[in-house]
């Protein structure tokens, strides 16, 4: 459950936060597609609590049923049968560790009723005797201390009504919750708030799920991509080690780590295992998260939007190198944290470098829309002829497939660069894009393994090349 059942020649995931069904369906059509990401991360679909319109208000689920703010089951089957269709995989954001908070009752987005004071679920059903009150010996019911590994898994996050993943019950319908998706075409899950339970509880629940579904196109006989959120930036008893054995773990020392060396890119050639982070089969990377980017979720500098240069080099880096499992953010503009997404969705696209109305869309932007082509056309090799330049600017080959420079300078980097590519004229993907045998930007031309590069400064700077796509 550690291999992401990529489509060949595709390669990376999109975190498409809070976008519609309908509007994911359409951009991996348009977009993902044919620019050949790996998967999209799709923002919680089950049947949430309705607290405000906060963004966090997705992470309350009242049932396991599709229906909330992105569309409801047949919008979401729809998505991810056209995602497919294109070689985009679905990675679903699910949340085996919690109902919604405590206190109150109601009905959710889906028109279910529950009542969060006594512990009443009917649209599971879960009832009192499924939750782990009884379970958590702190004063207020909630985890009040991380340095006690038994409250943290126990008791309620921020009093969020905590379920026991150890009873036979609650493991059957969390079973029941992931299948449902697994039967819909999606590839795996995101898993929300792994810290909070037991490795032993969720190790027998993933190993129930079952193979990726044959009729949406799999093999029958691959496991669906489990990657599961475990904050560790250390000083705590629970370790992201102690989830690697069954799925990949969120790395959240790369944010911190590629987000202290935007001005001296050099030092992070060797970013990984020897920076104490988790292996490279085990780890999944991202250089902000819905979390982090809002101050929610983990401390330290991460690097966002708002950052656009470094967030472009970094991101950059993170789809060239061969550590982790890469997610790119995609975020919407917010002043207050808290705040939900603009009201309506982001515009289509239509081969430029953003979104309108509110949504950021890093993924759209020319320095890294191209880079899941780039990714897909290189799996399999690893970083080779490390090079640096004079002015916070580094290169890299990823064997004979591609190669990349990326200039974290203040004036265009132009030159010979050794490359292990073969000799050619290829498209310089993070400058323009691949047309039938052309490029409609400038192309790099490599001979007897020197890359004649010429990056530039300002919106994009990077420049990416692969065999995949030539130019002549
Ligand atoms: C909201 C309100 C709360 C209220 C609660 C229940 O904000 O005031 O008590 O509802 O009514 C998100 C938001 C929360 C929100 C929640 C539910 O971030 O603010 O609560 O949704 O609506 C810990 C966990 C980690 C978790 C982070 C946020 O370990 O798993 O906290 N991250 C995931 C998601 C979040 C989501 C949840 C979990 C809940 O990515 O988006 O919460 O589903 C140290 C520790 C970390 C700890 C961190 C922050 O770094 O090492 O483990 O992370 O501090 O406390
Ligand atoms: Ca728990």
């Amino acid at each position: 459950q550690w291999e992401a059942a990529y489509a060949p020649g595709h390669g990376g995931m999109v975190h498409l936060f809070e976008w519609s069904h309908a509007a994911i369906a359409e951009e991996c059509e348009k977009m993902l597609g044919p620019k050949k990401w790996g998967a999209v991360q799709v923002s919680p679909p089950t049947e949430n609590r309705l607290v405000g319109g906060q963004w966090w208000e997705r992470y309350q689920p009242i049932s396991y049923k599709l229906e909330n703010r992105s569309g409801n089951h047949q919008e979401f089957a729809d998505m991810v049968r056209r995602c497919n269709a294109v070689g985009v995989r679905t990675f679903v954001d699910v949340i085996p560790n919690h109902m919604c908070g405590g206190g109150g009752s109601g009905t959710g987005s889906g028109g279910t009723f529950f009542d969060a004071g006594s512990l009443d679920f009917p649209g599971v059903p879960y009832s009192r005797n499924d939750m782990n009150d009884n379970n958590c010996y702190t004063s207020s019911g909630n985890i009040e201390n991380y340095g006690d590994a038994n409250q943290v898994r126990n008791c309620r996050l921020v009093n969020l009504i905590d379920l026991n993943q150890g009873t036979e019950y609650v493991r059957g319908k969390l079973v029941d919750y992931l299948n449902q998706f697994i039967d819909l075409g999606a590839a795996g899950f995101r898993v929300d708030a792994c810290k909070h339970m037991w490795p032993g509880d969720l190790d027998v629940i993933f190993g129930r799920l079952k193979n990726l579904n044959v009729r949406s196109g799999f093999k029958g006989t691959e496991r669906p991509f489990i990657f599961q959120e475990v904050i560790d930036q250390g000083g705590e008893p629970i370790t992201a080690n102690e989830y690697t054995g069954f799925g990949r773990v969120t790395e959240f020392k790369y944010c911190m780590g590629v987000g202290s060396n935007t001005n001296s890119l050099k030092h992070l050639a060797n970013i990984g295992p020897d920076w104490g982070y988790l292996s490279p089969m085990s780890s999944v990377v991202f250089v902000n998260n819905h979390d982090n980017q809002r101050g929610h979720g983990g401390g330290g500098h991460v690097v966002t939007f708002e950052e656009s240069w470094a967030l472009k080099t970094l991101t950059t880096f993170m789809m060239g190198h061969d550590y982790g499992e890469p997610r790119v953010m995609s975020s919407y503009y917010f002043s207050d944290p808290d705040e939900g997404p603009p009201g309506w969705q982001p515009n289509g696209f239509n081969g430029g470098f953003g979104c309108e109305n509110g949504w950021v869309c890093e993924h759209r932007w020319r320095a890294i829309q191209n880079l899941g082509m780039f990714r897909g056309s290189v799996f399999g090799t690893g970083v080779t002829k490390w090079s640096e330049g004079w002015d916070n600017q580094i290169a890299f080959s990823r064997g004979n497939k591609g190669f990349m420079a990326i200039n974290g300078g203040s004036s265009n980097w132009s030159g010979s660069i050794a490359t292990s590519m073969p000799d050619g004229e290829y498209c310089d993907l993070g400058q323009g894009d691949p047309t039938d045998g052309g490029c409609t930007g400038p192309t790099i031309r490599v001979s007897g393994g020197q890359a004649q590069i010429n990056v530039p400064t300002g919106d994009s700077p990077v420049s990416y090349i692969s065999v995949s796509y030539t130019a002549t």
